[in-house]
């Protein structure tokens, strides 16, 4: 090795002059230092090279400043300028690779996995009345009954009139209904909310003739004090079959293979005799729940006054119809005993009833 200028100093070692290079260590530490930053892959490992090589405290910066104090007056200048020169690299290198590794990291942390399992996500699920509905249209389709729609703002004839239910009579009370104040029919009666879904028997028979073998399912409302098994807004699933030779028998076979249908063979159905303005004979029906009985809905022998307000003649025909709760037949499907938590909102008990 050659001596050069600026950088080679004489030692005077016992008798020995030997040449030193006095800038060697700023070589060694530039030289350590990038290839340190260079090979750092992470953030952290970036921030050990930082304390070991710029570091305040111990650093090796530090033992290369102690060399500018032990340098000779002339070699001074050289030995600060080449100082300044080292820290100035390994700083600006240091600061590129930390940039380069954030960009790595932060590209790291979105890449996903394809091959980790999955999370489900968490879809909506449809309403349990909304379940029953469907399945009782599927049921009720399979026993050969075509499902048909009405309207939930009524006028009087469809609700009342040709049910056979007179002016008079207190079903047509205005505080046991929900009449519209602000709407009119087109030939200026009351409009109100169907309090049953019996008015799609009527509209049924208006449009069709017989034979008829028709449900409906849908909402009805009611001004009635809420409680365990009451809303006031609920729904119901109407059935009408009219044909030559219909019989009560055959309504009674029916509900109770429906009822089997849907609860499952140990249900327990009971029907007592009862009053309806539009059915004659007319039942209630209850379901066995527990130790007490619970009634789901109501049916009977279309009148015939009802056949008469349709055009249809009871002479010719015969009919059976009937009005279940919807709401009462999920209650003991899934359980549940008290029919407000359908309404509730609450998303965490809705969604256990699969
Ligand atoms: C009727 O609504 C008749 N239209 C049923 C009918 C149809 C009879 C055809 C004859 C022929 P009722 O008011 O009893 O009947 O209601 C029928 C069923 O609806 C009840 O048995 C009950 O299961 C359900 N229900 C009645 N009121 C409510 C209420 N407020 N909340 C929830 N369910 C109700």
């Amino acid at each position: 090795m050659r001596p050069g200028t600026g950088r080679w100093i004489v030692v005077v070692a016992g008798s020995e002059a030997l040449f030193m290079d006095i800038l060697k260590p700023f070589d060694d530490y530039e030289t350590a230092a990038l290839a340190a930053i260079a090979s750092a892959q992470t953030a952290a490992e970036l921030e050990q090279v930082r304390i070991e090589f710029l570091g305040q405290k111990k650093g090796r910066l530090r033992e290369l400043q102690a060399l500018i104090g032990q340098a000779a007056g002339e070699e001074r200048p050289a030995v600060g300028r080449r100082f300044n020169e080292v820290r100035t690299v390994v700083t600006q290198r240091l600061q590129e690779r930390a940039d380069a590794v954030a960009v790595q990291e932060a590209a790291d942390q979105e890449r996903f996995d394809v091959t980790l399992p999955g999370t489900p996500p968490r879809l909506g699920a449809l309403h349990p009345v909304t379940q029953t509905i469907n399945r009782f249209r599927d049921l009720m389709g399979r026993f050969g009954f075509e499902v048909v729609e009405g309207p939930e703002l009524e006028d009087e004839r469809h609700n009342f009139e040709a049910l056979n239910i007179p002016p008079d009579h207190p079903a047509r009370d205005p505080l046991d209904n929900f009449y519209i104040a602000t709407a009119r029919t087109t030939s200026g009666g009351p409009v109100l909310l169907r309090s049953q879904t019996s008015t799609v028997q009527i509209r049924t028979m208006e449009k069709q003739s017989p034979p008829v073998r028709i449900v409906s399912l849908g909402r009805v409302y009611r001004p009635d004090t809420i409680d365990r098994t009451h809303s006031c807004m609920f729904h119901q699933m109407e059935g009408l079959m009219v044909d030559r030779n219909v019989t009560m028998a055959q309504l009674k076979t029916l509900l109770t293979l429906f009822a089997r249908a849907f609860l499952g063979p140990d249900v327990k159905i009971r029907f007592r005799p009862s009053f309806f303005p539009f059915t004659e004979p007319s039942v209630e029906v209850d379901m066995k729940w527990g130790d007490s009985w619970m009634e789901i809905g109501g049916a009977g022998m279309v009148d015939p006054n009802v056949f008469r307000a349709v055009g249809y003649d009871p002479e010719e025909v015969t009919g059976f119809a009937f009005g279940l709760g919807i709401e009462r037949f999920c209650m003991k499907h899934f359980e549940v005993d008290d029919i407000r938590r359908f309404y509730e909102n609450d998303v965490r008990f809705l969604s256990q009833l699969q």
